[in-house]
């Protein structure tokens, strides 16, 4: 299956049961991470640009306080959730778990 092409909701519904701590739709999957402290969670923020620029695809996120909340869908599939969001989810619990969100 090509990366754009948009997963159907049984398959949304099946990546999101690998993904504890995510809820989502097929139009985006959706978490927030929480940090320690403000500078932890811009800290966690630029520590993963390397690895999203490689995958070359993009979070949406937002900070408040010690909060990153993150929605992830594709642009060029009609921001609709890939398997590339999948991947991207993956990659950022990996980085939050490195960063001890809390
Ligand atoms: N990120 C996301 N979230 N969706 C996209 O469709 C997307 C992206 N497209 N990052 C990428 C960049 C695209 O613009 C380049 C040309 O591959």
């Amino acid at each position: 299956m090509p990366t754009a092409t948009a997963l159907t909701a049984a398959q949304v519904t099946q990546a999101l049961g690998a993904l504890p701590g995510w809820t989502g739709t097929t139009g985006g999957l959706v978490r927030t991470y929480r940090f320690t402290t403000f500078k932890a969670a811009i800290a966690y923020m630029q520590a993963g640009v390397d690895a999203i620029d490689r995958l070359d695809h993009h979070p949406e996120w937002t900070n408040v306080y010690n909060r990153i909340t993150v929605q992830l869908r594709t642009h060029d599939a009609g921001n609709q959730v890939t398997a590339l969001d999948v991947q991207l989810a993956v990659l950022l619990d990996h980085l939050a778990a490195e960063h001890h969100a809390v």
